[in-house]
């Protein structure tokens, strides 16, 4: 038995491996949560144009804070994470296989997630958290929101000690093979999640939960903003990392082609890791009590976190390229042609690439230290990452569900529901376009983020910002109308699609590509190579600001209001 067990795992003629009726379930209960969201925070998403508009006012006095907040938890941090550790769960069964006692270990980090946000959920529907998705002090919230987030946390931490088990038993029965690409990078996106993770771990077990519990009188808020956005700025490529995943490894497959390089793309995982956690103060390039000298030196490293994706961007151009030509595509442009335009699985991930172009430009103009004067707090920044997260990461999430569902579930993506799909991609495009555009424009006018009409409504600037917020509530209710789709379209893949096989894309490397070079397997050093340049960025400013930062905040609740 444990000898048939094991061929399932590990027979390479077998490669891909089955998931079993099992497994599925545990990589569709994530899913799930993941949808469930995206319907209650998009709902909220809509309320929040249209209260920003001035078009409604919230009834039964709800919190314009509130709905904000719980926007933002639940598809920052909720939705994008449930998705996630589905899809690498899905993906580290599919390349090196899951055993009994992982899956189980697996479904405690689910339960504990979901006890986490049962708690978090709570504190934010009876008003007790409206602190926002940053919870920036000196906002309080009830200390179940805090001690929710952390479970939400700690659930996600047990799945990355299943994936890196995974791993390393795969490269016991496997010596001297390298890891699969797919594996390879949850390993390495789960390692930056864990210690980006810590940093917020931090800030919420030694600063919130006290004070919030009443047991330390103040809290020091340069010391927690500081921690966040240790966490805040990685959690960004936690985001990203799987949506790169499948450019570099699904995609090339449903497009009839190959991996352009294995290395190069392990190489662009291991230098985002490096890179995007010492990079943190390019959120807070505007906040006294950091030294300008380690600003400067964090807004350059944020500058290197720019190249694996630009590294990305020519290998996605290479695959598409290389691949047309081999069908017989010629000319310049020629080999655009090829690309099944016709099926969502392609098309909804390459809109978000194509949303990445300026989304990435906006990013890059965000971390130029000067510029970022002109941007931060405006809503020019909420136009960056509903272009960034809400477009090219979220496309790309849709495009994954409509294979991964009907895979998981036997069933199969119909030519009905394929065509539905590329409806909802369009919409999902103009909603964001509108949206997010006049959101950018706006920001430059001055417009603040994190502000609803009752602050600011009936001012000269209000009249002039007009346009642009009727054009956000546009954009959000054609937005609404799209997750309604994306709902619609996931129940029909999950339960009433017609029965099948649906295909679990893997690409395959070129036949007579240069072998990948074995260092890269080397984990011990990656991880070395990240602490150092995380204590080569932060000691010193850190020290700093405990030492020097002013005292705490005041023991009681501040209003709420922009931060
Ligand atoms: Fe950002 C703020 C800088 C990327 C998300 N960002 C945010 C916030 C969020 C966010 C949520 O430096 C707000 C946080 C808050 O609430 O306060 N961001 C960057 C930089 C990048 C970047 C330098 N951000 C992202 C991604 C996000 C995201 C990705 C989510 C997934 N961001 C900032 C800064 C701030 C900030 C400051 C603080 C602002 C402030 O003052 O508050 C870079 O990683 C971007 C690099 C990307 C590229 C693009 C490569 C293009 C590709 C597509 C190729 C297309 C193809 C298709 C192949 C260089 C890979 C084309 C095919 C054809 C045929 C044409």
């Amino acid at each position: 038995m444990a000898m048939e067990k094991l061929e399932r795992f590990y027979d390479k003629s077998r490669l891909p491996l089955t998931i079993s009726k099992q497994e599925a379930r545990l990589y569709m209960t994530f899913i799930y949560v993941a949808f469930i969201s995206l319907a209650i925070g998009g709902l909220m998403g809509l309320l929040q144009t249209l209260v920003r508009s001035g078009t409604i006012t919230l009834p039964w006095g709800i919190d314009y804070y509130q709905i904000l907040t719980l926007h933002g938890v639940i598809l920052a941090l909720i939705m994008t994470t449930y998705f996630i550790i589905g899809f690498q769960h899905a993906l580290m069964g599919k390349t090196v296989g899951m055993s009994d006692k992982q899956r189980k270990t697996a479904w405690i980090g689910f339960w504990v997630m979901v006890l986490g946000t049962t708690f978090a959920a709570i504190t934010i529907l009876l008003g007790r958290a409206n602190v926002l998705y940053t919870f920036y002090a000196p906002l309080k919230a009830h200390p179940l929101f805090y001690i929710g987030l952390a479970l939400v946390i700690i659930g996600s931490w047990i799945a990355a000690f299943v994936n890196w088990h995974q791993v390393y038993k795969w490269k016991k029965e496997h010596p001297g093979e390298k890891t699969p690409l797919l594996a390879f990078m949850v390993v390495i996106n789960m390692a930056m999640w864990f210690i980006a993770s810590l940093g917020v771990a931090v800030a919420v077990l030694v600063q919130f939960i006290p004070w919030s519990l009443g047991y330390a009188e103040t809290i020091n808020v340069l010391v927690s903003r500081t921690l966040f956005w240790y966490f805040g700025h990685p959690l960004v490529y936690f985001w990203l990392l799987p949506a790169y995943m499948a450019w570099y490894a699904i995609i090339p497959k449903i497009i009839g082609g190959k991996i352009f390089s294995d290395s190069l793309a392990r190489l662009a995982f291991v230098l985002l890791l490096f890179f995007s956690i010492p990079v943190g103060f390019h959120h807070q390039l505007t906040e006294p009590g950091i030294d300008p000298t380690w600003k400067f030196i964090q807004v350059v490293l944020t500058f290197m976190v720019v190249i694996p994706s630009l590294m990305t961007a020519f290998s996605m151009f290479a695959t598409f390229e290389i691949t047309g030509r081999k069908k017989g595509f010629g000319g310049l442009f020629g080999w655009l042609k090829h690309l099944p335009w016709k099926d969502v699985r392609f098309l909804a991930p390459f809109i978000g690439m194509l949303a990445f172009i300026p989304g990435g430009a906006g990013g890059i103009i965000n971390a130029s230290h000067q510029m970022n004067a002109v941007v931060h707090n405006t809503i020019w920044v909420t136009g960056h990452f509903h272009i960034t997260v809400a477009t090219t990461v979220i496309l790309t999430f849709f495009g994954i569900a409509y294979w991964l569902i009907p895979h998981l579930t036997g069933r199969t993506l119909t030519p009905a529901i394929n065509r539905l799909g590329i409806i909802q991609t369009i919409i999902w495009t103009v909603g964001m376009t509108i949206m997010s555009g006049a959101m950018h424009i706006q920001g430059l006018l001055g417009g603040p983020r994190r502000s609803s009409y009752s602050e600011y409504g009936g001012t000269e600037q209000a009249t002039e910002w007009i346009w642009y917020q009727a054009a956000q509530a546009i954009g959000g209710t054609i937005l609404f109308i799209g997750i309604i789709l994306m709902v619609y379209i996931v129940i029909k893949l999950a339960f009433f699609a017609p029965k099948g096989n649906e295909e679990f894309p893997i690409a395959e490397e070129e036949e007579n590509a240069e072998p990948t070079p074995k260092f890269f397997d080397n984990y011990k050093l990656w991880v070395a190579i990240t602490i150092a340049l995380i204590l080569f960025a932060y000691t010193i400013p850190f020290v700093d600001i405990i030492q020097n930062s002013p005292p705490g905040s005041p023991p009681f609740d501040w209003p709420i209001g922009n931060s």
